[in-house]
């Protein structure tokens, strides 16, 4: 049976894990509906049991999903029916079993059980079905992680990041990992997490976007896709110290072209998960009548007619501030998919910026704001390509040549237009999974009051 079902799972280290092969013999819950009424073996965990006298109900999961098992006293050995009676929460068990299709059952299958293996008889487990309170379960974060709602959120988080890697393999951009360790900021300088590299001094990247141009000028079209790190002294739902971040930069793209490509990549995704996810977003009670209506083209507002918008909402707001969460979700409210405000002033954003040819108190810049409250997802922009002005704007915000040198002949040696942005994954994945809060969208979160586990 082996080669066949590699075969029609279509993939070799299915093939592998499969009966034969390497023995490793096991079949995953998710691919329970092509073993029907056939016996399976399954190796995993005790998710909850349910007792009625001589018939014992196990949840079992194993990463893939969970399933019902049914353990009859009149079908296996009175040892293994022992053993059924005894497990705790949480112990890891090899059952077999009949897969059979149940309508009623979770999932749409259930498995007559024929025998059942102890792997480890678990410790009382911490998180029970009970509720509990958010901090109890972020300091067990390492074991909440087996909880059907993480495994939802997760899971879609994946489906995020193979996404949007399709979506820029498909668009033949050139993935560039850029450097972690970093002599210079990139994002203002209040956020830099310190380091002592060897007597120098270092930070953890705060974006890979300037190593991103300096590959956009060898490479046409690149992206980089890693982790970022920001000293963020504010505790709210939406920041978190180490968060991901995807970034193209794109040689002889303009700012227009920028925000096509922002809208396009932001489409495929949330349509790629309605398409693969479905079922994890409907566990998490997710209205999916709201990603639906995510297509382009997306609402384009001017940083102007954001302020007049506000002002008209009753916020006391001046042109050249900056916005605030909330003012993102008033302006957010509006429209029924993410929008886009366009040309912020100069000085309230990054120094790379390159300013509007029209108006130079503005740049040619871009936040898109999701909509139902999760504010700003990307930040993009239109970079600076004459080198005077770049030195120019790099005085006025004390950043020394000394560190940015090898940034200033990108500049020298054949500068061109050239444009790129940064989505923040977790930003996106609470937005699609509509969840309250970021620490739920990232394994092992790191936020302002917590660096465990
Ligand atoms: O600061 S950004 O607006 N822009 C950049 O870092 C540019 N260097 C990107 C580029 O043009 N290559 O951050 C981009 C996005 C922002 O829209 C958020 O979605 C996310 O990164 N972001 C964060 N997510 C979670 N936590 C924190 N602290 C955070 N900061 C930014």
């Amino acid at each position: 049976m082996g080669a066949w079902q590699g075969q029609v799972d279509g993939a070799l280290y299915q093939g592998m894990r499969c009966e034969g092969g390497l023995q490793l013999g096991q079949v995953y819950i998710e691919n329970l509906s092509r073993h029907v009424e056939e016996e399976v073996t399954i190796k995993g965990w005790l998710y909850n049991r349910r007792s009625s006298g001589k018939i014992q109900f196990l949840m079992i999961r194993d990463g893939s999903g969970i399933v019902q098992g049914v353990v009859a006293k009149s079908e296996v050995s009175p040892e293994a029916f022992a053993l059924a009676s005894e497990l705790t929460q949480e112990s890891s068990i090899i059952i077999k079993g009949l897969v059979r299709r149940d309508k009623r059952a979770p999932g749409g299958y259930e498995l007559t059980i024929s025998d059942l293996q102890l792997v480890q008889m678990a410790d009382e487990y911490p998180i029970t079905p009970k509720e509990h309170g958010t901090e109890f379960l972020m300091d067990h974060r390492h074991l909440w992680l087996r909880s059907r709602r993480q495994h939802a959120i997760l899971r879609v988080r994946n489906e995020i990041i193979t996404g949007i890697r399709d979506f820029f393999d498909e668009r033949e951009f050139v993935l560039i990992d850029t450097p972690l360790l970093t002599p210079a900021a990139c994002e203002g300088t209040t956020t830099l997490f310190e380091t002592d590299y060897f007597g120098e001094q270092a930070f953890l990247a705060q974006s890979g976007q300037l190593y991103a141009e300096a590959a956009a000028m060898a490479f046409g079209k690149v992206y980089c896709f890693g982790p970022t790190f920001r000293a963020e002294k504010s505790k709210t739902r939406r920041h978190l110290m180490e968060f991901w971040m995807v970034e193209p930069e794109v040689a002889y793209a303009d700012h227009e072209d920028n925000m096509r490509l922002q809208e396009e990549l932001v489409s495929y995704v949330v349509q790629r998960v309605l398409e693969h996810r479905r079922p994890e977003l409907e566990s998490l009670e997710r209205d999916i009548s709201r990603l639906e209506k995510v297509v382009p083209p997306f609402p384009r507002i001017p940083y102007d007619e954001a302020i007049e918008r506000l002002q008209k909402a009753g916020v006391d707001i001046e042109w050249g501030a900056d916005f605030g969460g909330g003012d993102e979700t008033i302006l957010a409210e509006e429209f029924d998919r993410p929008v886009f405000v366009h040309r912020y002033p100069a000085k309230i954003k990054a120094f790379y910026m390159k300013p509007d040819p029209d108006r130079p108190e503005v740049v040619l810049c871009d936040d898109l704001l999701a909509p139902e409250g999760y504010g700003e997802i990307i930040g993009g922009s239109q970079r600076i390509d004459d080198l005077n002005l770049l030195r120019r704007r790099m005085e006025e915000h004390d950043l020394p040549e000394e560190t940015y040198g090898w940034y200033l002949d990108l500049r020298r040696y054949g500068s061109v237009p050239h444009s790129g942005f940064g989505l923040g994954l977790e930003r996106t994945v609470a937005w699609i999974c509509g969840l309250p809060h970021v620490r739920e969208t990232i394994p092992f979160p790191r936020l302002i009051n917590r660096l465990y586990p």
